[in-house]
């Protein structure tokens, strides 16, 4: 989507404060989104926000803003409009239309669900990353085409004639469907052979990696594996499930590294990447990582959890494990300070105190990085699957 062979393209980004999303909410949303526009390839130049309770079915934001937006993209020759949430087909048509000055102008109107699609897209490196990124990005075209078919049809008014506008709806229909139905049947294909695989794998436990996106996943299962899984300060570095075999002391079990989880994840992204996911609903241990460096990681643990009832996974047994604690910063708030303690006066002990009598599942706190905990950690994770595996096969003890 990002034309690379130019310059670096420019954008702006736009979010609306309400009572779903307050300032402080919206500031942090809208860095997720600079970092996925980062991630993609552009750069942020300016954020818009307003105060509304619902978008401008029209516009999104109301006119006044809009004609901010539009004078700031004129001055700086901005290249991309980023919208935080899904657009309408409608109001991504009157956005296009509205937010240039003159025809020549090229500015692109993108919302968060594209701008995810493009980067799994740009991501997806395997045949069956790219069939169900491809996929969900179909899914997302079509009911945006049927919707415009819906529209002229209503201008038309019961005149029986069809203009070549909507013949050409028709047409793009037809092959969007089309390539659906070919693409979910390659899907049948691929699932089956995963499927096959994921059998033969014996009898071994079976632990998945679960989190937000960039929490340090793919850090954690190189570290665990002495693998070389691919990890970086990205968004969505991770698209195709990697499985490898792993011993701790004596005891092998098999670990893999999955697709990270984000907040409004496209529902046929989710949808489309079911099997890939069928990792995750059929381990017996999930290790939740989260990222505790991160303002916004309750959130983020609450994504996830969303995230793993919508797929059917929620009721596993989970370690949580709490990474980047080197990176843990907070506000220590003076003796004299009253005013209200918030998350941020917290410390890492006060943490850990609160989240540990919180859950009455295991929770650690490490760095992957700079290997702090990690020997607790293993040891946790040990004795959970050694717990499993005799529950599963009493009479099997050579393994440990
Ligand atoms: N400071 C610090 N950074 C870490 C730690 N663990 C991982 N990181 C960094 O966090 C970034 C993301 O790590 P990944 O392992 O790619 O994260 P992931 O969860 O696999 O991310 P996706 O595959 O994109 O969902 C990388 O830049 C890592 O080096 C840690 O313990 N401390
Ligand atoms: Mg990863």
């Amino acid at each position: 989507m990002f034309d690379t062979s130019k310059k670096q393209e420019t954008a702006v980004l736009v979010g609306l404060i309400n009572k779903n999303q307050d300032e402080e909410k919206i500031a942090e949303y809208l860095d997720e989104l600079d970092f996925l526009a980062d991630t993609a390839g552009a750069k942020i130049l300016k954020r818009f926000t307003q105060r509304l309770e619902h978008p401008d079915s029209r516009t999104f934001v109301g006119s006044g803003k809009l004609n901010d937006i539009r004078n700031f993209v004129k001055e700086n020759l901005v290249d991309i409009v980023i919208f935080d949430d899904e657009l309408s087909p409608a109001q991504q048509r009157n956005l296009e239309k509205e937010i240039k000055t003159d025809k020549d102008q090229k500015v692109k109107v993108l919302d968060r669900t594209t701008l995810i699609l493009d980067i799994f897209a740009a991501r997806a490196r395997t045949a069956h990353a790219k069939t169900q990124v491809e996929l969900a990005q179909y899914q997302y075209l079509l009911p945006r085409l049927a919707k415009m078919w819906s529209h002229h049809d209503r201008i038309k008014g019961g005149i029986g004639m069809k203009g070549a506008g909507e013949k050409e709806i028709e047409t793009d229909r037809r092959i969007v469907r089309d390539r659906i139905a070919l693409l979910k049947e390659r899907l049948v294909t691929i699932d089956k052979q995963m499927e096959t695989q994921r059998k033969s794998r014996g009898e071994l436990i079976r632990v998945a990696l679960v989190g937000y996106t960039n929490v340090g996943k793919s850090t954690i299962m190189n570290m665990l594996s002495k693998s070389d899984v691919f990890a970086e300060n990205k968004l969505f570095a991770t698209l195709d499930t990697t499985v490898r075999k792993v011993v701790i002391e004596n005891l092998p079990f098999l670990l893999s590294d999955t697709v990270g989880f984000i907040r409004k994840l496209p529902t046929t992204l989710v949808e489309s990447f079911k099997s890939t996911l069928d990792e995750v609903r059929e381990a017996d241990i999930l290790i939740h990582v989260v990222d505790i460096s991160h303002t916004g990681f309750e959130d983020q643990i609450n994504v996830v959890n969303q995230t793993l009832a919508d797929i059917g996974a929620s009721d596993k047994e989970t370690i949580l494990v709490f990474n980047k604690i080197d990176a843990f910063t907070f506000e220590q708030k003076e003796e004299d300070d009253l005013t209200p303690i918030t998350k941020r006066n917290l410390s890492l002990e006060q943490l850990k105190k609160s989240w540990m009598s919180k859950l009455n599942s295991p929770c650690i706190f490490i760095s992957a990085t700079n290997k702090q905990n990690v020997d607790e950690f293993k040891q946790t994770l040990y004795n959970n699957i050694k717990e499993l595996h005799q529950k599963r096969y009493p009479y099997n003890k050579f393994l440990y």
